[in-house]
Protein backbone atom coordinates (compact mmCIF):
# COMPACT_ATOMS: atom_id res chain seq x y z
CA UNK A 1 0.00 0.00 0.00
CA UNK A 2 1.87 3.21 -0.93
CA UNK A 3 1.75 5.87 1.27
CA UNK A 4 -1.12 8.30 0.98
CA UNK A 5 0.07 12.10 -0.48
CA UNK A 6 -1.38 15.08 0.12
CA UNK A 7 -0.98 17.65 -3.52
CA UNK A 8 -1.70 21.23 -3.27
CA UNK A 9 -2.35 23.62 -5.95
CA UNK A 10 -1.74 27.17 -5.65
CA UNK A 11 -3.64 28.51 -8.64
CA UNK A 12 -2.51 32.22 -8.91
CA UNK A 13 -1.03 33.59 -6.25
CA UNK A 14 0.71 36.90 -5.82
CA UNK A 15 4.39 36.60 -6.28
CA UNK A 16 3.73 35.97 -10.82
CA UNK A 17 2.32 38.88 -13.01
CA UNK A 18 -0.22 37.88 -15.46
CA UNK A 19 2.32 39.29 -18.76
CA UNK A 20 4.87 36.07 -17.58
CA UNK A 21 2.31 33.60 -19.21
CA UNK A 22 -1.72 33.52 -20.36
CA UNK A 23 -2.36 30.33 -18.12
CA UNK A 24 -2.27 32.62 -14.93
CA UNK A 25 -5.67 32.31 -13.76
CA UNK A 26 -7.36 36.57 -13.19
CA UNK A 27 -10.90 36.57 -13.40
CA UNK A 28 -12.67 34.22 -10.59
CA UNK A 29 -14.37 32.25 -13.54
CA UNK A 30 -10.96 31.31 -14.40
CA UNK A 31 -9.73 30.61 -10.81
CA UNK A 32 -12.49 28.86 -10.25
CA UNK A 33 -12.29 26.89 -13.60
CA UNK A 34 -8.55 25.98 -13.14
CA UNK A 35 -9.06 25.02 -9.49
CA UNK A 36 -11.68 22.51 -10.49
CA UNK A 37 -9.41 21.30 -13.51
CA UNK A 38 -6.78 20.76 -11.36
CA UNK A 39 -9.04 19.10 -8.24
CA UNK A 40 -9.84 16.47 -11.24
CA UNK A 41 -6.23 16.32 -12.10
CA UNK A 42 -5.53 15.02 -8.47
CA UNK A 43 -5.19 18.39 -5.97
CA UNK A 44 -6.91 18.03 -2.59
CA UNK A 45 -5.87 21.84 -1.67
CA UNK A 46 -6.76 24.53 -3.38
CA UNK A 47 -4.43 27.47 -2.27
CA UNK A 48 -5.84 30.57 -3.14
CA UNK A 49 -5.28 34.45 -3.84
CA UNK A 50 -7.37 36.93 -6.10
CA UNK A 51 -6.85 39.46 -8.59
CA UNK A 52 -8.64 42.56 -10.10
CA UNK A 53 -10.10 41.06 -12.98
CA UNK A 54 -9.51 44.41 -14.84
CA UNK A 55 -5.65 44.45 -14.42
CA UNK A 56 -4.86 41.18 -12.97
CA UNK A 57 -2.94 42.84 -9.78
CA UNK A 58 -3.05 41.09 -6.84
CA UNK A 59 -5.84 41.98 -4.56
CA UNK A 60 -7.63 41.54 -0.95
CA UNK A 61 -11.27 42.05 -2.12
CA UNK A 62 -13.41 40.26 0.22
CA UNK A 63 -16.11 40.31 -2.70
CA UNK A 64 -13.98 38.59 -5.52
CA UNK A 65 -12.96 35.98 -2.94
CA UNK A 66 -16.01 35.31 -1.82
CA UNK A 67 -17.00 35.11 -5.38
CA UNK A 68 -13.92 32.33 -6.10
CA UNK A 69 -14.91 30.51 -2.54
CA UNK A 70 -18.94 30.17 -3.50
CA UNK A 71 -18.04 29.10 -6.88
CA UNK A 72 -15.82 26.44 -5.61
CA UNK A 73 -18.01 25.22 -2.96
CA UNK A 74 -20.61 24.55 -4.96
CA UNK A 75 -18.36 22.92 -7.78
CA UNK A 76 -16.01 20.61 -6.14
CA UNK A 77 -15.16 19.62 -2.26
CA UNK A 78 -11.73 20.56 -2.15
CA UNK A 79 -10.10 21.90 0.36
CA UNK A 80 -9.93 25.84 0.21
CA UNK A 81 -7.31 27.95 1.69
CA UNK A 82 -7.64 31.31 1.44
CA UNK A 83 -3.53 33.26 1.79
CA UNK A 84 -3.07 35.41 4.98
CA UNK A 85 -0.34 36.90 2.69
CA UNK A 86 -2.06 38.82 -0.16
CA UNK A 87 0.16 40.59 -2.10
CA UNK A 88 2.92 43.92 -2.11
CA UNK A 89 1.24 46.42 0.18
CA UNK A 90 -1.55 44.96 1.58
CA UNK A 91 -1.54 45.58 5.48
CA UNK A 92 -2.09 42.79 8.16
CA UNK A 93 -5.52 43.25 8.45
CA UNK A 94 -6.15 43.38 4.77
CA UNK A 95 -4.22 40.00 4.68
CA UNK A 96 -6.60 39.20 7.75
CA UNK A 97 -10.17 39.92 6.88
CA UNK A 98 -10.82 36.67 4.82
CA UNK A 99 -10.74 34.22 8.46
CA UNK A 100 -13.73 36.59 9.67
CA UNK A 101 -15.74 36.95 6.87
CA UNK A 102 -15.14 32.87 5.59
CA UNK A 103 -13.98 31.21 8.35
CA UNK A 104 -12.23 28.78 5.97
CA UNK A 105 -11.10 25.08 6.63
CA UNK A 106 -7.21 26.11 6.59
CA UNK A 107 -5.52 29.53 5.80
CA UNK A 108 -1.80 30.40 5.15
CA UNK A 109 -0.03 31.55 7.77
CA UNK A 110 3.29 33.02 7.27
CA UNK A 111 5.37 32.09 9.91
CA UNK A 112 8.05 35.51 9.95
CA UNK A 113 9.33 38.48 8.36
CA UNK A 114 11.18 38.04 5.20
CA UNK A 115 12.59 40.32 2.25
CA UNK A 116 10.10 39.10 -1.10
CA UNK A 117 12.72 40.03 -4.25
CA UNK A 118 10.77 39.52 -7.68
CA UNK A 119 12.45 42.56 -9.47
CA UNK A 120 14.54 39.91 -11.33
CA UNK A 121 11.39 39.12 -13.45
CA UNK A 122 12.28 43.07 -15.42
CA UNK A 123 15.64 41.75 -16.40
CA UNK A 124 13.35 38.77 -18.63
CA UNK A 125 12.21 40.86 -21.65
CA UNK A 126 8.73 40.54 -21.03
CA UNK A 127 6.47 43.19 -22.61
CA UNK A 128 4.78 44.94 -19.25
CA UNK A 129 2.18 46.72 -17.82
CA UNK A 130 3.09 49.24 -16.06
CA UNK A 131 1.33 48.05 -12.90
CA UNK A 132 3.71 44.76 -12.86
CA UNK A 133 7.10 47.01 -13.37
CA UNK A 134 5.80 49.21 -10.76
CA UNK A 135 5.15 46.11 -8.43
CA UNK A 136 7.97 43.99 -9.61
CA UNK A 137 10.29 47.27 -8.98
CA UNK A 138 8.39 47.79 -5.49
CA UNK A 139 10.03 44.30 -3.85
CA UNK A 140 13.40 46.00 -4.45
CA UNK A 141 12.41 47.69 -1.22
CA UNK A 142 9.53 45.44 0.27
CA UNK A 143 9.97 43.81 3.30
CA UNK A 144 6.81 40.80 3.49
CA UNK A 145 6.30 42.04 7.17
CA UNK A 146 5.55 39.86 10.22
CA UNK A 147 5.97 40.82 13.31
CA UNK A 148 5.58 39.10 16.67
CA UNK A 149 2.58 41.36 16.81
CA UNK A 150 1.90 40.49 13.09
CA UNK A 151 2.01 36.68 14.36
CA UNK A 152 0.29 37.25 17.58
CA UNK A 153 -2.60 38.96 15.81
CA UNK A 154 -2.93 36.29 13.19
CA UNK A 155 -2.94 33.39 15.99
CA UNK A 156 -5.92 35.01 16.82
CA UNK A 157 -7.72 35.66 13.93
CA UNK A 158 -7.24 31.83 12.55
CA UNK A 159 -7.99 30.39 16.04
CA UNK A 160 -11.64 33.15 16.39
CA UNK A 161 -12.24 31.25 12.61
CA UNK A 162 -11.77 27.97 14.05
CA UNK A 163 -9.05 27.58 10.20
CA UNK A 164 -6.32 25.23 10.49
CA UNK A 165 -3.54 27.49 9.51
CA UNK A 166 -1.07 25.86 7.03
CA UNK A 167 2.16 27.37 8.42
CA UNK A 168 4.55 28.78 5.65
CA UNK A 169 8.26 28.55 6.13
CA UNK A 170 10.60 30.43 3.60
CA UNK A 171 13.90 30.47 6.29
CA UNK A 172 14.70 27.93 8.93
CA UNK A 173 15.09 30.84 11.48
CA UNK A 174 11.49 30.89 11.07
CA UNK A 175 11.24 27.75 12.66
CA UNK A 176 11.93 29.11 15.81
CA UNK A 177 8.93 31.62 15.45
CA UNK A 178 6.83 28.67 15.23
CA UNK A 179 8.27 26.24 18.62
CA UNK A 180 8.10 29.93 20.13
CA UNK A 181 4.54 30.22 18.92
CA UNK A 182 3.60 26.92 20.00
CA UNK A 183 5.25 27.17 23.78
CA UNK A 184 3.17 30.14 24.12
CA UNK A 185 -0.06 28.53 22.95
CA UNK A 186 -1.04 30.47 20.59
CA UNK A 187 -0.85 27.81 17.83
CA UNK A 188 -2.05 24.31 18.07
CA UNK A 189 -0.09 21.22 17.40
CA UNK A 190 -0.39 18.98 15.19
CA UNK A 191 1.18 21.43 12.55
CA UNK A 192 0.97 21.53 9.15
CA UNK A 193 4.20 23.01 7.92
CA UNK A 194 4.81 24.08 3.81
CA UNK A 195 8.26 24.73 3.66
CA UNK A 196 8.52 27.52 0.78
CA UNK A 197 12.08 27.82 -0.67
CA UNK A 198 13.50 29.40 -3.54
CA UNK A 199 11.99 32.89 -2.60
CA UNK A 200 14.76 35.41 -3.09
CA UNK A 201 14.91 36.60 0.50
CA UNK A 202 14.30 33.31 1.92
CA UNK A 203 16.23 30.08 1.98
CA UNK A 204 16.99 28.39 -1.74
CA UNK A 205 15.23 25.80 -3.47
CA UNK A 206 17.95 22.96 -2.48
CA UNK A 207 17.45 19.74 -1.24
CA UNK A 208 20.25 20.07 1.66
CA UNK A 209 18.20 23.38 2.40
CA UNK A 210 15.08 21.40 2.60
CA UNK A 211 16.63 18.62 4.93
CA UNK A 212 18.23 21.11 7.38
CA UNK A 213 14.95 22.42 7.15
CA UNK A 214 13.27 19.38 8.11
CA UNK A 215 15.59 18.32 10.69
CA UNK A 216 15.51 21.69 12.43
CA UNK A 217 11.38 21.31 12.71
CA UNK A 218 11.84 17.93 14.23
CA UNK A 219 14.57 18.87 16.88
CA UNK A 220 12.20 21.83 17.73
CA UNK A 221 9.07 20.65 17.43
CA UNK A 222 8.98 16.47 17.58
CA UNK A 223 8.77 14.63 14.57
CA UNK A 224 5.15 13.60 15.43
CA UNK A 225 3.73 16.70 16.23
CA UNK A 226 3.82 17.97 12.65
CA UNK A 227 2.89 17.11 8.59
CA UNK A 228 4.63 19.11 6.12
CA UNK A 229 4.52 19.59 2.49
CA UNK A 230 7.18 21.78 -0.02
CA UNK A 231 6.80 24.02 -2.30
CA UNK A 232 9.75 25.31 -4.62
CA UNK A 233 9.63 28.52 -6.54
CA UNK A 234 10.59 28.02 -10.09
CA UNK A 235 10.32 25.31 -12.22
CA UNK A 236 13.73 23.24 -11.07
CA UNK A 237 12.57 24.23 -7.53
CA UNK A 238 9.24 23.14 -7.42
CA UNK A 239 9.73 19.41 -9.13
CA UNK A 240 13.06 18.50 -7.47
CA UNK A 241 11.98 19.30 -4.31
CA UNK A 242 8.61 17.63 -4.79
CA UNK A 243 10.75 14.24 -5.70
CA UNK A 244 12.40 14.96 -2.18
CA UNK A 245 9.80 15.52 -0.41
CA UNK A 246 7.83 12.51 -2.12
CA UNK A 247 11.06 10.78 -1.20
CA UNK A 248 10.86 11.33 2.45
CA UNK A 249 7.29 11.36 3.09
CA UNK A 250 6.00 14.66 2.77
CA UNK A 251 3.30 16.40 0.92
CA UNK A 252 3.62 18.47 -2.17
CA UNK A 253 2.63 22.02 -3.41
CA UNK A 254 2.84 22.65 -7.49
CA UNK A 255 1.10 25.86 -9.38
CA UNK A 256 1.30 29.00 -11.35
CA UNK A 257 2.14 30.81 -8.00
CA UNK A 258 5.32 28.95 -7.74
CA UNK A 259 6.39 27.94 -11.44
CA UNK A 260 4.96 28.89 -14.78
CA UNK A 261 6.85 25.90 -16.23
CA UNK A 262 5.64 22.21 -16.81
CA UNK A 263 9.02 21.19 -18.64
CA UNK A 264 12.54 23.04 -18.57
CA UNK A 265 11.04 24.50 -21.93
CA UNK A 266 7.51 24.76 -21.54
CA UNK A 267 4.68 26.87 -20.09
CA UNK A 268 2.27 25.20 -18.44
CA UNK A 269 -1.29 25.54 -19.78
CA UNK A 270 -2.81 25.14 -16.75
CA UNK A 271 -2.29 24.22 -12.94
CA UNK A 272 -3.85 21.20 -14.17
CA UNK A 273 -0.58 20.25 -15.90
CA UNK A 274 1.27 20.92 -12.93
CA UNK A 275 -0.96 19.06 -10.90
CA UNK A 276 -1.03 16.17 -13.48
CA UNK A 277 2.69 15.97 -13.61
CA UNK A 278 3.11 16.15 -9.59
CA UNK A 279 0.83 13.22 -9.89
CA UNK A 280 3.13 11.30 -12.14
CA UNK A 281 6.19 11.66 -9.67
CA UNK A 282 4.31 10.89 -6.97
CA UNK A 283 2.71 7.23 -8.43
CA UNK A 284 6.44 6.46 -10.09
CA UNK A 285 7.73 7.18 -6.58
CA UNK A 286 5.12 4.49 -4.83
CA UNK A 287 3.37 7.98 -3.11
CA UNK A 288 -0.78 7.68 -3.60
CA UNK A 289 -2.14 11.15 -3.98
CA UNK A 290 -5.59 11.51 -1.99
CA UNK A 291 -8.47 12.97 -2.35
CA UNK A 292 -10.11 16.10 -0.43
CA UNK A 293 -11.86 14.09 1.87
CA UNK A 294 -8.69 11.59 3.04
CA UNK A 295 -6.67 14.84 2.89
CA UNK A 296 -9.29 16.38 5.52
CA UNK A 297 -9.22 13.43 8.23
CA UNK A 298 -5.25 13.55 7.54
CA UNK A 299 -5.24 17.27 8.52
CA UNK A 300 -7.93 17.06 10.99
CA UNK A 301 -9.75 19.66 9.15
CA UNK A 302 -13.53 21.05 10.42
CA UNK A 303 -15.25 20.25 7.31
CA UNK A 304 -16.35 22.79 4.54
CA UNK A 305 -20.10 22.72 6.20
CA UNK A 306 -18.03 24.68 9.11
CA UNK A 307 -16.88 27.57 7.03
CA UNK A 308 -19.06 30.37 5.66
CA UNK A 309 -18.23 30.89 2.07
CA UNK A 310 -21.20 31.62 0.06
CA UNK A 311 -23.03 32.49 3.34
CA UNK A 312 -23.58 36.07 1.22
CA UNK A 313 -23.62 37.97 4.80
CA UNK A 314 -20.08 36.94 5.58
CA UNK A 315 -18.41 39.97 4.85
CA UNK A 316 -21.20 42.50 5.20
CA UNK A 317 -19.84 42.50 9.08
N1 LIG B 1 2.41 36.66 -2.02
C1 LIG B 1 3.47 36.54 -1.05
C2 LIG B 1 3.89 37.91 -0.56
C3 LIG B 1 0.68 33.25 1.28
O1 LIG B 1 -0.09 32.91 0.35
O2 LIG B 1 0.29 33.30 2.46
C4 LIG B 1 3.07 35.72 0.13
C5 LIG B 1 2.24 34.50 -0.14
C6 LIG B 1 2.11 33.61 1.02
O3 LIG B 1 1.70 34.26 -1.18
ZN1 LIG C 1 0.17 32.37 -1.63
Amino acid sequence: MSEPVIITCAVTGGMTVPTQSPAIPVTPEHIIQDAVDAVEAGAAVIHLHVRDPETGAPSADLALFEEVLTGLTAASDAILQPTTGGGIGMSITERAAVLPAFRPEMATFNAGSINFGLYGVLARGFDLQPWERNYLESSRDYVFRNSFADLEYMCAQLRGAETKPEIEVYDVGQINNVRHLVERGLLDPPLHLQFVLGVLGGNTAEVDQLLHMLRTTERALGSNSFTWSVAGIGYQGEFRLAATSLVLGGHVRVGLEDNLRVTETQLAGSNADLVAKACALAQLLDRRPVGPAEARAMLGLKGADRTTAGAGEAHRG
